[in-house]
């Protein structure tokens, strides 16, 4: 077979994404420390990747060295104003050498502004679930702004709301309030307010940096019917999809957030996001089941003989990527796209070599298209704190050793080094990481 390659644009943005209380560790001043006190998540976050102890520059080092370009990272509220009237220039002075550190190894920092952790005070005011939060959470962001902006114009406002609000108040798995706000009716009102707390936020962001691009990071399920030609499983599928995926697109195309219990307008949004970060991970069957009130009837999961992580967690479904993305341009043509998240938890990285590759040539299939495909983010870098789930699945490209914190390195630290200096992936590079989908990708 003669060898190919399959290439990406100049320019294309390769790195990793991580969130602040998934590797800082010592956040104790949050809801999610607050969740684990109680005891309701597999483990507790504890160091977790140690970078609030300086790890960070290790592991930026390795990412740098295996030729990344581009990495995503959340600040943590809680650090930043650990009180309703304290600000902590420290912790800001400890983000803004993060961010020199990553510029000086030639890392384009994305920062994200909110992800899933709420400082305990606000917590304790039940935060998203009022419509206060929006100007609480605006002065935050022009606090870090100000702060940040000589490192970076890339914003996430927000990452995975429609996550935050369903794990919490619909699943249970996620803090809610301490009073065990739950239902539907409450997650309406919360993505409602991450809403208008995005269009608060996109406003202060171009307020204070003219320059900024600023958007969110949309966790995108696509979704079949199991019989689609059953009636009840074609509606549940449009339930789900709908009460899922279409909160907040529904709401920045028009104005009108689209939810399973009805319309609720929020016009200030409208319009208002730079490019669409989409997280990428598996798609969801769904079937209609009597049994599931509280998920309006409607089962989501994974068929038969699917190519599953360790867990079950995520089944390797690369089309589902090319689809996202499809779904992304028809919406918004133009709009410049990030794939702002994908990857696979693997300990043993058995699955995860054959998973980057299949994803990555759905996304070269899409920029085949003229697609306007900016970055590639793989969750993660490192192993970090699975939320509820805690240290049971394990994301990164390196694996962790928890009791002593050394960095393990897996045969796909190689791979992803392989395809980001390449800048695409090519036949010889399969042939090494995952011959088995070799045929499928490059056949002949
Ligand atoms: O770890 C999470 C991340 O915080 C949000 N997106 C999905 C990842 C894997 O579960």
């Amino acid at each position: 077979m003669a060898e190919a390659t399959f290439h990406f644009p100049r320019g294309f943005l390769w790195g990793c994404a991580t969130a602040s209380h998934q590797v800082e560790g010592n956040n104790t001043n949050n809801n999610w420390y607050f969740w684990e006190q109680a005891g309701h998540t597999r483990h507790k976050s504890g160091l977790a990747c140690d970078w609030w102890g300086g790890r960070w520059k290790e592991d930026m080092d390795r990412a740098a060295e295996t030729n990344q370009n581009t990495h995503r990272l959340s600040i943590e509220w809680s650090r930043i104003q650990p009180a309703p009237d304290r600000w902590d220039e420290d912790a800001l002075d400890r983000y803004r050498g993060i961010l020199r550190g990553l510029r000086e190894r030639g890392l384009q920092p994305m920062v994200t502004l909110h992800h899933f952790s709420d400082p305990l005070w606000l917590y304790e005011q039940c935060g998203w679930e009022k419509e206060t939060v929006v100007p609480l959470f605006e002065k935050y962001v022009r606090k870090v702004v100000e702060a940040l902006k000589e490192y970076t114009s890339l914003w996430c406002t927000i990452n995975e709301p429609n996550v935050y609000a369903l794990s919490g108040y619909v699943a249970g798995d996620f803090p809610t309030c301490k009073n065990g706000h739950k239902g539907l009716d409450v997650a309406t009102l919360v993505l409602a307010n991450l809403l208008r707390g995005h269009a608060a936020a996109y406003r202060a962001i171009h307020e204070i940096q003219k320059d900024a691009r600023v958007g969110y990071a949309l966790h995108f399920r696509p979704m079949l019917a199991a019989r689609p030609w059953f009636p009840l499983d074609a509606l549940m599928r449009n339930i789900q999809y709908r009460g899922i995926n279409m909160a907040f697109p529904s709401a920045i195309s028009s104005g009108v957030m689209k939810s399973p219990l009805g319309n609720v307008r929020v016009p200030e949004v409208r319009g208002l996001q730079d490019y669409l970060g989409i997280n990428y991970y598996s798609v969801d069957t769904v079937t209609f089941d009597i049994t599931r009130a509280r998920e309006l009837f409607g089962k989501r999961y994974y068929p038969a003989g699917s190519d599953l992580s360790p867990s079950g967690f995520i089944a390797n479904i690369p089309n589902g990527l090319y689809d996202s993305l499809h779904w992304a341009v028809k919406s918004y043509p133009d709009l410049p796209i990030y794939v702002t998240e994908n990857g696979v938890e693997d300990d043993r990285d058995q699955l995860r070599p054959r998973y980057l590759a299949r994803h990555i040539e759905q996304l070269w299939r899409a920029i085949n298209f003229n697609w306007p495909i900016k970055g590639y983010y793989h969750w993660s870098l490192v192993d970090n704190f699975e939320w509820e789930r805690g240290w049971t699945q394990r994301f990164g490209l390196w694996g962790l050793d928890l009791e002593t914190q050394a960095r393990i390195r897996r045969p796909s630290v190689d791979f992803y080094a392989e395809i980001c200096k390449e800048n695409g992936i090519s036949s010889e590079m399969v042939r090494k990481y995952c011959p088995e989908v070799l045929e499928t990708l490059f056949p002949g």
